[in-house]
């Protein structure tokens, strides 16, 4: 089965508890098991001024669902913990995003992988590096080695 890697964040409600329902909800889809969970991170928001900070973390999931399977229940699973979709990276009670499907590389109207933020974001790449370093992240590299590249990256738990 491949390596399967989602991001969560929030920054509305409670973000720790919406991030723990979150990941009961993934680990209920059919054929789906979340195999490692990160530490939940405190992050600096990317985005329009004046959010709240960001609870973040990042899972390993085995499944059988595809990756626009995938995607399609995450994005379900966001609707159902009340997300509205605002201004693009506006403040949110829950964002899913797939991150790495093994070593599928895709763009399509819908779902692009590797995550196309995914090398630029401390957020994405401290959990990431922290419960599997040398995930191979295709076109860009280890996970460890990407982190290695960002200036200073050392995110505070959330606690
Ligand atoms: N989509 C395409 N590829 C993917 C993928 N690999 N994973 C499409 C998830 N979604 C993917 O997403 C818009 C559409 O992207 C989806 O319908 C899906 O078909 P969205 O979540 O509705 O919109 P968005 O999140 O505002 O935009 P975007 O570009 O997905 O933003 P991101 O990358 O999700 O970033 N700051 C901190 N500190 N921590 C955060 O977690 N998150 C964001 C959102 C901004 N700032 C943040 C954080
Ligand atoms: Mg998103």
């Amino acid at each position: 089965m491949p390596e399967v890697f989602v991001g969560l964040g929030a920054n509305l409600g409670e973000p720790a508890a919406q991030l723990k329902t979150a990941l009961l909800a993934i680990g209920a889809l059919p054929q789906t098991t979340v195999k490692k969970v990160s530490a939940f991170y405190r992050s600096a928001p990317i985005g329009p001024a004046g959010q709240p900070d960001y609870c973040n973390a990042v899972a390993e999931l085995e499944t059988a669902l595809g990756p626009q399977a995938l995607l399609d229940a995450l994005l379900a699973i966001e609707d159902r913990a009340g997300r509205l979709r605002g201004e693009r990276w506006g403040a949110r009670v829950l964002d899913l995003d797939l991150l790495l499907y093994g070593q599928v590389v895709c763009s399509t109207a819908r779902l692009t992988l590797p995550h196309p933020e995914l090398a630029l974001r401390d957020f994405v790449l401290q959990p990431l590096a922290e419960i599997a370093p040398d995930v191979k992240v295709p076109l860009m590299g280890r996970a460890r080695d990407l982190l290695a590249q960002l200036p200073a990256p050392t995110l505070a738990e959330w606690a």
